[in-house]
């Protein structure tokens, strides 16, 4: 079986460590793709960072800084704190020595031409991630956030000022011009099931739907497609979502969420969602709009939970699989 998870980030992380953990204890050979957000992507010092991406990899190659859900583990920031010497790198954006070591390659290799797909595929081959990344496109869709004091940067907003600047809207830069990279079509088309991680739906997931052409694969693909609820009992699992929600007047409810992504049959992407117990109200309401719901523990606290979760998700599919 190919199962496809769309995401990006800490929460993606821990989700997909989650479903090769599920897919480890099942003795099954089932393989795991995952199109990755790349809207958080920025040039910083003249390289290339990709945080969504960066933050997969790392996790499932084990050497993340698991407390702070990005970097390196046992960093230091001699170059860092150069870079802010010299002016080049914001001070408030903290690039640790081993994934400067990454930004680095990754900057050497666009500069040669290869393709963001094709630097995932050398990044991901140093490790045995247990899961193949795709881009969700190769061409740059840095997310700018228009607030009160005029557009940022996406990390400008979400790092030096903690969200708590009041956004407006939310937009990819050039994303008319984006199509999805080639590894996405292919796994989408391809897919027994694929699923949303419990990522930012604005920020994460969002970017990846906004590529043209990549809601048209979602829609014609044949597998089931179940998100997993990233808002339990009206507050964001980890992040500023609420923050992002807010912006697109979407309140930060499990229901609510669904509703946005919408159902398949409607012409939104959902097919089924997984709440938290606390959130087993939404069933009812979202079944009468055609997203078949279910509630179950969420929380990805660990190998056991994170499996859970995933074996959950992975048996509403197949549920909704069957009754299609
Ligand atoms: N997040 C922070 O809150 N502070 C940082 O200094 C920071 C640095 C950083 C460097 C590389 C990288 O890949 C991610 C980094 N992040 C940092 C996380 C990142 O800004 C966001 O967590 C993601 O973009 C949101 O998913």
């Amino acid at each position: 079986m190919r199962i496809v998870v769309i995401g990006g980030g800490v929460g993606c992380a821990r989700f997909v460590r989650g479903v090769r953990e599920h897919v480890r204890r099942s003795g099954s050979s089932d393989a795991i793709d995952v199109v990755v957000n790349t809207g958080d992507d920025w040039w910083v010092s003249g390289l290339r960072i990709s945080p969504d991406h960066d933050s997969l990899l790392y996790a499932l190659a084990g050497v993340n800084d698991a407390e702070r859900g990005w970097g390196r583990a046992d960093e230091t920031e001699r170059v860092s704190s150069e870079l802010a010497a010299w002016g080049t790198a914001p001070d408030w954006f903290a690039l640790g020595d081993l994934d400067l070591g990454t930004h680095i390659a990754r900057t050497a290799w666009l500069r040669d031409g290869v393709s963001l797909s094709e630097v995932y595929r050398r990044l991901g081959a140093r490790w045995p991630l247990g899961a193949t990344l795709h881009p969700a496109t190769d061409q740059e869709i840095d997310t700018i956030v228009e607030t009160s004091e005029g557009s940022l940067h996406f990390q400008e907003w979400w790092v030096r000022h903690r969200a708590a600047l009041p956004a407006r809207g939310f937009a990819q830069r050039r994303i008319a011009e984006a199509r999805p990279s080639e590894g996405a079509l292919r796994v989408l088309s391809e897919a027994d099931v694929i699923l949303l991680a419990p990522s930012n739906p604005v920020v994460s997931i969002g970017p990846v739907l906004a590529v043209p052409g990549m809601r048209e694969a979602l829609g014609r693909a044949a597998a089931p497609v179940v998100g997993v609820s990233g808002v339990i009992d009206g507050g964001v699992v980890r992040g500023m979502a609420d923050a992002c929600l807010a912006a697109i007047g979407v309140e930060t409810s499990a229901r609510a969420v669904a509703e946005h992504y919408g159902s398949r049959d409607a012409g939104g992407v959902l097919d089924g969602w997984l709440v938290d117990e606390a959130d087993r109200d939404a069933v009812a309401p979202l079944a009468a709009r055609g997203i078949a719901a279910r509630a179950v523990p969420l929380w990805l606290r660990d190998a056991d939970s994170s499996a859970q979760v995933a074996h959950d998700a992975l048996a509403l599919a197949r549920d909704i699989g069957e009754r299609r």
